[in-house]
């Protein structure tokens, strides 16, 4: 049996912005709208592969999809190999470097050749890599940003409702005392069962959070992420080890070396993996090796859809993190049951667009 390359026809990408029902205030910036880059490849074949970016910020999405028409120049006719075609763009980013946004080009072009590959193979995403689709744990990150104690456990009883047994909430606030307020009366309102993560992105210095996170000690909670700047593995090593709640850290890590850094400077007890930033499905594969190798549990960071195939593939999988934001612009939302994603049996990584919303919330 001779088997022919697959090669790439094209790349076409649409920025849309699309309402959150739930606002997201954390300690950097308040996100009451996705801005999303949705990008299709298609093959020779006639195959398509479906992935998204999620960018932050509107002009983000919009300067994105340029790159991506100026890609499909580049990448037109070339084989649907995604360890080519990463080594591909490293090159056609040689002198830009490939930070920020630009790693999100690269790897959501990445996600979207792998669910062209496995539809082509006629497997799910989570198949083809290896793993099974059994259901995934997710915990539920539509909102609790920061918001004062009561309307916290509001949103945290609504957020538990639909079954999940865990939730995340932003910390952050001018002073810790009112997070420790809040953080105490998501606790009150939960069940003990129910586990409650807790995320800084970045807010305090190194003195605060010495002094901070070992009182949180006592709070029952579940991991706490991204205490001090993401990148300072030593100061977080400090912290790790002066604190016996778990430090979660990853989702600013961009492409495997730095992830190498943290693990090798001890920084984190758990790690978390973002899609766009680690190098699509080429690089979690590769991260997901050091986390085995390191003892490291594996959690996601946005793109549910995606990401629960790849935790069903990571020997060390952790949490699913579930944002819904997405949904309004798929045809087939990600299935949640008892706070459990469900892995569809359809090949690829289960993403096709909504045409139709996908005009209304287009960007132009
Ligand atoms: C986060 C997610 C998306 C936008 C801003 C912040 C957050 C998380 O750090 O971990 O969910
Ligand atoms: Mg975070």
């Amino acid at each position: 049996m001779t088997s022919h390359p697959i090669r790439i026809r094209s790349l076409n990408a649409v920025a849309v912005s699309v309402p959150m029902k739930r606002p997201l205030g954390t300690s950097a910036q308040t996100i009451r709208h996705a801005p999303l880059l949705l990008v299709t490849l298609e093959t020779e074949g006639g195959v398509s592969g479906q992935a998204y970016a999620f960018c932050y910020l509107e002009s983000v999405a919009r300067s994105l999809r340029v790159m991506v028409s100026d890609l499909n120049e580049f990448l037109a006719g070339q084989e649907l190999a995604p360890i080519e075609l990463s080594r591909s763009i490293a090159r056609y980013f040689k002198l830009t470097g490939l930070y920020g946004p630009l790693c999100m080009v690269a790897s959501v072009i990445d996600a979207a050749a792998w669910d062209a590959l496995s539809i082509s193979a006629g497997l799910p995403l989570a198949t083809f890599l290896g793993g099974t689709t059994e259901p995934i744990q997710a915990y539920n990150s539509n909102g609790l940003g920061l918001m004062p104690p009561e309307r916290a456990a509001d949103e945290a009883e609504e957020l538990v409702s639909t079954g999940f047994r865990a939730v995340k909430m932003r910390l952050g606030r001018p002073s810790f005392a009112e997070d420790v307020a809040a953080v105490r009366a998501v606790r009150k309102r939960l069940p003990d069962d129910v586990s409650v993560m807790v995320d800084f992105n970045q807010a305090l210095s190194f003195a605060s959070a010495m002094e901070y996170c070992p009182l949180l000690d006592d709070e029952g909670v579940y991991w706490i992420e991204e205490p001090i700047r993401h990148d300072d593995f030593t100061h977080t090593a400090k912290i790790a080890s002066s604190t016996r709640t778990p430090i979660q850290l990853g989702e600013n890590l961009v492409g495997v070396a730095p992830l190498f850094d943290a693990l090798k400077a001890d920084a984190t007890d758990y790690v978390m993996f973002d899609l766009d930033r680690i190098g699509g499905v080429s690089g979690w594969r590769l991260a997901s090796g050091l986390a085995a190798a390191t003892g490291r549990q594996v959690s996601s960071h946005l793109f549910p859809e995606v990401s629960a195939h790849l935790l069903a593939a990571t020997p060390t999988k952790h949490w699913l993190e579930y944002v819904d934001w997405a949904n309004p612009v798929l045809q087939e939302p990600l299935r949640i049951a008892n706070g459990m994603a469900i892995l569809s049996d359809q090949p690829g990584n289960g993403i096709k667009w909504d045409t139709e919303t996908v005009e209304r919330y287009r960007l132009v």
